[in-house]
């Protein structure tokens, strides 16, 4: 435009002063250079007596971010009304330009620097317009939403968080957010609080301003393996749900069968140990804190899922899943495994529709006592091992290894032994009756270090106590006299056993005269003790 108009400018000063030839270029050369240095002028013959009046400034979005430009544009108003555009010519000026400055390449571009607010006035021939407060707004961020995906069974909610992130900062905009959901049929938005409804494929859209933030969603069509509703070994374990079941970190999921065999979630599984515990139960414990959990990290990258189902609470009630929760936690604190409590046990009817069962686990005849630890298959659902057809622990390790093996007759747990260096007692082989360790009263360190027992043996004239100390979080030690000849404990007068096999951190027989005492690991554990033998 400006070349044009310049053109133009020279036919309006030539006619208006002596005339234009092409041999008098000279003089016109120096009439028009003025107005070309000074810039545009008005475009009309009567602009030449029209005296430029004000000088106003214009621009798209008064706010815009950082990071992007706005072109601004500065008008010329003559007092004859007719106005120009001069944004080429202004000299443009920004109160803070660490907000905002002029590109110096391009007349009149705004680049928004740094959030803030800056003060925007042009000069022109003396001329300087009224001043445009322009806002600099932080540059949009990227949304990000949590969880980014979603796939449950009909019935299953999620509560969605969304984070901005720009550059180093980063917010929270969840509450901000609107979703709609793209197909009402599979999943119904309300708040940030998403729930399946049907199977199918779909998204729902998060908005945030101009931002938009999209979430697929998956309505899961489960086909669960047939089953018979009983929990028996090698058959396909019951259709049974409980809601509100609790992660180690306190967040509640729904859990059930369904979901351990169809859900995403549980891709990478392979099976499921179910210990059924009660609150009341010390071997329930022992088996939850001492046996399972420190295997469970193991376990768990072995494709092992853990469920510890809670059948009652310390008052021999039906526990609840938030009972469950507590007392798992009061063992191994975020230990690995789902918690989840009887009370609100649930199974599937035929129609798919959920029946409130509780305690219908426990009723169950193959629960013959607690804990009833069992592992599932996740591809056929079915029980492939139960604690109770062995007198061992499980070997967990290797069912969960191997899942497709027989294991109807499950051979004793791999020995680990929890020994250091040093513990184990320097007379060994101690491991037979023959081999015992003749000693005096007195204290001796020793310890259960591999698969077998220690026997010691002592004569003392009179009555004797024998105790044995050591850490039963680590190896529950039992101990008792044994009769060489029926390769069993000692009986008292009363015919009663001489052993002592609690489940505390000692063990203690008191009897009388010679005698062999044989140490050993409960369910082969093994860890090192102090015994103390002293005549009374
Ligand atoms: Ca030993
Ligand atoms: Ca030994
Ligand atoms: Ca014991």
């Amino acid at each position: 435009m400006g070349a044009y108009q310049y053109r133009l400018l020279a036919f309006v000063v030539c006619f208006a002063t002596s005339g234009c030839n092409s041999t008098d270029d000279d003089d016109n050369q120096n009439l028009i250079m003025p107005y070309l240095d000074a810039g545009p002028v008005p475009s009309t013959d009567a602009a030449i007596q029209a005296t430029p009046e004000s000088l106003t400034l214009t621009l798209e979005q008064a706010s815009f971010a950082a990071d992007s430009s706005q072109q601004m544009t500065a008008t010329l108003t003559y007092d004859t009304g007719d106005t120009d555009d001069v944004t080429s010519s202004v000299t443009w000026s920004s109160s803070d330009e660490a907000v905002a400055r002029f590109s110096e390449t391009q007349s009149g571009l705004l680049d928004g620097i740094a959030p803030g607010q800056t003060s925007i006035t042009a000069a022109y021939d003396g001329l300087t317009s009224d001043a445009v407060n322009v806002e600099i707004t932080p540059q949009p961020g990227v949304l990000t939403a949590t969880p980014n995906q979603f796939a449950g069974l009909p019935g299953d909610s999620v509560t969605f968080s969304v984070q901005e992130m720009a550059g180093d900062a980063v917010s929270d905009v969840t509450e901000s957010m609107t979703w709609t959901s793209a197909d009402e049929s599979i999943v119904t938005v309300d708040g940030h609080i998403a729930t399946i409804i049907g199977t199918g494929t779909t998204q729902i859209v998060g908005q945030y301003g101009a931002q938009m933030v999209t979430i697929d969603i998956e309505g899961i069509d489960c086909q669960y393996p047939a089953n018979n509703g009983q929990i028996a070994f090698m058959e396909v374990f019951p259709d049974l749900f409980w809601k509100d079941s609790y992660l180690p970190d306190g967040t509640q999921v729904n859990f059930s069968m369904r979901h351990f065999h169809c859900s995403p979630r549980y891709a990478d599984k392979e099976t499921l140990i179910i210990v059924l515990g009660a609150g009341w139960c010390g071997p329930c414990s022992r088996m939850t804190r001492d046996i399972l959990n420190p295997r469970a990290p193991e376990l768990v990258d072995m494709g092992a899922e853990i469920l510890y189902l809670e059948a009652q609470d310390t008052n021999y009630e039906l526990a609840t899943s938030r009972f469950a929760y507590r007392h798992i936690g009061s063992l191994i604190d975020q230990g690995p495994g789902v918690r989840s409590g009887e009370l609100d046990t649930q199974i599937y009817t035929a129609d798919s529709t959920l029946m409130d069962v509780p305690g219908y686990v426990q009723g169950q005849p193959i629960v013959t006592g607690f804990p009833s630890v069992w592992v599932l298959r996740k591809r056929d659902m079915r029980l492939i091992a139960d604690q109770g057809r062995s007198n061992y622990y499980l070997p967990f390790e290797l069912i969960c290894a191997d899942p497709e093996a027989d294991w109807s007759n499950p051979p004793p747990p791999p020995f680990r032994s929890n020994c250091e260096e040093g513990d184990e007692e320097l007379t060994e082989p101690n491991n037979t009756a023959q081999e015992a360790t003749r000693i005096e009263p007195g204290v001796f360190e020793g310890g259960i270090c591999d698969a077998e027992p220690d026997f010691y043996r002592f004569t003392i004239a009179g009555p004797w106590r024998a105790r044995l100390e050591f850490d039963s979080s680590e190896g529950d030690l039992d101990m008792l006299v044994y009769d060489k000849r029926s390769e069993q404990p000692v009986l008292d007068e009363n015919g009663r056993a001489l052993l002592s096999n609690g489940t505390g951190d000692e063990e203690e027989i008191v009897h009388e005269n010679a005698a062999i005492l044989m140490i050993y690991g409960y369910n082969r554990t093994s860890t090192p003790y102090t015994l103390t033998i002293e005549a009374l």
